[in-house]
């Protein structure tokens, strides 16, 4: 059988980091379309190309032949799949569901609610002369800190989100930690020292720091 053709379309700095460097830790050969936001800017939004292939027009988005795979979830567990001696999803079934029960919180709640909300007000509020939209803010800001203070606690005494490994949980914590300390303007390292130490393993790899280059950040 010959090796899949894989293709990811991100956006950079996007949640879509998490499966860029999972690719690279299961080191499977993949090609890639990196977006940025000042193209986006210019075009209103993602390209034609992107939104044929997922009319949500949302990246990640990962083609393997012929499907189309959508949803970071979806796509960190197609890929592990594809390098199953990777554990990148835990090495015992308990583990996965671990994996799984921490994916669907940082999916829904983190990302979908706390930074929907941060990133995006004018979708949360039917108001349209974007006269509350510091408020749904304001309320994503105080929101994304509580979020940030569960998973401090979760992550103490560990030296992985999930096992004595790192998975694609590790990835996807990095990304919302980068956000933390950027976009949010939060002081991760002093108020989440925990998270802080798994984010700091995550960016010293060499998946990472490829990934980083790649999409110009640092
Ligand atoms: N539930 C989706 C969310 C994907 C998502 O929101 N991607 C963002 C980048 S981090 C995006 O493309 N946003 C464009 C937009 O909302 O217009 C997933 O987990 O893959």
């Amino acid at each position: 059988m010959s090796a899949p053709k894989i293709h990811l379309y991100a956006l950079a700095g996007a949640c879509s980091v998490a499966p860029h460097i999972l690719l690279h830790e299961a080191s499977l050969p993949f090609d890639k379309t990196i977006y940025n936001k000042e193209d986006l800017m210019k075009l209103g939004g993602y390209p034609d190309e992107l939104k044929k292939l997922n009319p949500k027009a949302k990246v990640p988005v990962l083609r393997v032949d012929n499907e189309v795979i959508t949803e970071n979830p979806a796509i960190f567990t197609y890929i592990s799949q594809l390098a199953p001696q990777k554990h990148l999803l835990g090495k015992t079934p308990l583990e996965t569901v671990r994996a799984y029960e921490w994916l669907n919180y940082l999916s829904g709640t983190v990302h979908g609610q706390a930074y929907g909300m941060f990133y995006r007000p004018g979708r949360w509020v039917d108001v349209q002369d974007g006269s509350l939209d510091k408020h749904v803010a304001a309320r994503a800001k105080q929101m994304i800190q509580e979020v940030y203070t569960y998973i401090d606690e979760k992550l103490e005494g560990k030296t992985w989100a999930v096992g004595d490994d790192f998975t694609a949980v590790d990835a996807y914590l990095y990304i919302f930690y980068r956000w933390g300390a950027g976009p949010a303007g939060l002081d991760m390292e002093k108020s989440y020292p925990n998270y802080a130490k798994i984010a700091k393993k995550v960016a010293e790899r060499e998946s990472t720091k490829e990934v980083l280059k790649a999409e110009g950040l640092n």
